[in-house]
């Protein structure tokens, strides 16, 4: 079996303009972070998080990818552009001198207002590894519905704070299957490669990936599916593959191979508040509003929208509440954010002739996480990347369709574990409904409906558990409980393109509230999610300014 690179042709080349930029930006960032958490925008206009009574053009509600999108696509348009986010703006060492908190060593940076961590991998033989903590704003979300548990990045830069970095452009005819609506040939022609050169992607150095000791649990776990006669796929990635080359030789503080990742990475990784939101901040008319939640958006008396949002300190303590009005508003909260926002405005009445479709669609783009356990002949390293490079494809069998990464298990420690985070092509999907009892947002989503993805991830690692003469781990995820069937990395959708919307986000029944995130894209992708919702991003802000604006 052999490998190939995942879309290489979508993003080759890319590595050496990223990386320009990637500097560029990493300066701008410098500028930008000797600022104060709440307003982190370098020369923006005006240089002051917003008050109580403001009136802007542009608000945009979240700084992850769909948010940095339209504000650097708004901002070099000339329009003075408010961000409004609700986690912190990661700029300011903690008392050990670092930024973030690493995965084997939590603490309040971890976790948002949380009393404990709650790692997606919560146990190891026998013991539960998650750890008491202060509460605080931290970086990383585990918002709970009734039926499954959404990972969430918190701050300046949303996702792209915590995530892994992969960056995979989705296969073409299963994009042209899920939005049927969109054009491919501008997507993949256009603005899947916009999205991978602003976002910095690059490709590992094959050569050093076979023989570096950091990768060897790529490897075991290719060697492993090959033998079963299943294919791999080298990964690009946002993080900086040759920065990762001189964490191994010393000469620049280690991150991807410290153990940093799921909490933050403290370097190497091209986050969005060094590229894209770098950028806007770059044209002098971003501001970065940090530590405020949006709660409401209803139609202002006259013209645009009032926006209301609780201004909280570093404890979640609500000290402000404040109420701007926008001329346009770009929801960008993420797809649970953007989703329990509109559904509970048109429940309350707030906006009450949005689409009957708001709130539904919802996936968790098919994630399954689970562990093998190898024989002592099969190491996977006491080292290890916390920078997934390669996956398992075998999307293309539809009895099993199953995009697989290969995941490290940064222990510090052999431990034989080769681990993976299963995107299946899992047909359920949930949605978002007002309780108007407790006045919360639910999500029907039941721990039932992911046994489709089990069933299609069993049939491929079943396989090669019978060829290698292995098992699944049954202690990494509870006790006896051999599934991380019970979250997700990858919320997708509750406000689908061309359902809830119109084919460009715009939320027509309502003109100048736009929808430019995840919440866009119908439950599932296929492959990791951040370059679809930028791509899509662009295609659909390049539309509205030009038709809108
Ligand atoms: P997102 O990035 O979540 O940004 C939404 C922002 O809005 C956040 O900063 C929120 O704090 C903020 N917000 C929410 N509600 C409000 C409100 N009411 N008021 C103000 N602000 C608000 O949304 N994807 C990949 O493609 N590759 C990976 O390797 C990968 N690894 C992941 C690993 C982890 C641990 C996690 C959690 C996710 C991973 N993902 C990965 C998923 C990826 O990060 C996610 O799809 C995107 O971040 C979603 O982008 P959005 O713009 O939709």
């Amino acid at each position: 079996m052999s490998d190939s690179r995942t879309n290489r042709g979508a993003t080759r080349g890319v590595s050496h303009v990223s990386r320009r930029r990637f500097l560029a930006g990493a300066g701008l960032t410098a500028g930008a972070l000797m600022l104060s958490s709440t307003s982190t925008a370098a020369s923006a206009s005006p240089r002051r998080a917003l008050s109580d009574g403001d009136r802007v053009p542009a608000l945009v509600i979240g700084s992850g990818y769909g948010g940095a999108v339209a504000a650097l696509r708004l901002t070099q348009a000339g329009i003075p552009t408010q961000v409004v986010e609700m986690g912190r703006s990661w700029d300011t060492p903690g008392s050990d001198g670092k930024i973030f908190c690493g995965m084997l060593n939590p603490d309040e940076r971890s976790f948002w207002l949380a009393d404990r961590t709650d790692a997606p991998v919560s146990n190891f033989i026998g013991f539960n590894i998650n750890r008491n903590i202060d509460r605080y704003v931290g970086v990383l979300d585990s918002e709970r519905f009734s039926g499954i548990k959404v990972y969430q990045g918190r701050g300046v830069g949303g996702g792209s704070l915590v995530n892994g970095g992969m960056a995979v452009t989705p296969k073409r005819d299963f994009f042209e299957e899920i939005l049927p609506s969109v054009d491919p040939n501008a997507m993949y022609n256009t603005y899947f490669p916009r999205a991978n050169t602003a976002l910095g992607v690059n490709h590992i150095d094959e050569d050093w990936f076979e023989s570096t000791p950091w990768y060897k649990f790529a490897r075991t776990g290719r060697t492993t599916a090959h033998r079963s006669g299943f294919t791999t796929t080298f990964v690009p990635n946002v993080y900086d593959f040759e920065y990762m080359k001189q964490e191994e030789a010393g000469q620049v503080p280690a991150s991807g191979l410290d153990g940093e990742v799921i909490y933050g990475n403290n370097a190497g990784k091209k986050s969005l508040d060094k590229t894209y939101l770098a950028q806007a901040a770059a044209t002098g008319k971003l501001t970065i509003t940090a530590l405020h939640k949006v709660t409401g958006v209803a139609p202002a008396s006259g013209a645009g929208y009032d926006v209301t949002m609780e201004q909280i300190d570093e404890r979640g303590n609500v000290i402000a509440t404040k109420v701007v009005t926008a001329d346009r508003v770009f929801f960008a909260a993420g797809s649970v954010g953007t989703s329990k926002l509109l559904v509970s405005m048109k429940a309350q009445g707030h906006l009450p002739n949005l689409s009957s479709q708001v709130g539904e669609g919802w996936g968790n783009n098919g994630n399954i996480m689970f562990g093998r356990a190898n024989h002592m002949w099969h190491p996977t390293g006491s080292k290890q990347a916390t920078i997934p490079a390669m996956g398992i494809d075998n999307w293309a069998d539809p009895a099993a369709p199953v995009f697989a990464e290969i995941a490290p298990l940064p222990a510090g420690l052999e431990t034989y574990v080769s681990l993976y985070l299963a995107i299946t092509k899992n047909p359920e999907r949930a949605r978002f409904q007002f309780n108007s009892s407790t006045g919360a947002v639910d999500l029907s989503w039941a721990a039932s409906q992911n046994q489709v993805g089990i069933d299609m991830t069993k049939k491929v690692f079943d396989k090669i558990n019978r060829r290698e003469g292995t098992i699944y781990r049954t202690d990494l995820f509870g006790v006896y409980k051999r599934w991380g069937d019970n979250f997700t990395y990858h919320p997708l959708g509750g406000c689908v393109l061309n359902e809830a919307t119109d084919n460009y986000g715009r939320l027509s029944e309502y003109p100048g509230l736009y929808v430019v995130d995840g919440s866009l894209v119908p439950g599932n992708v296929g492959v990791n999610p951040f370059v679809t919702i930028t791509a899509l991003a662009e295609r659909n802000m390049e539309q509205i300014i030009s038709a809108d604006l």
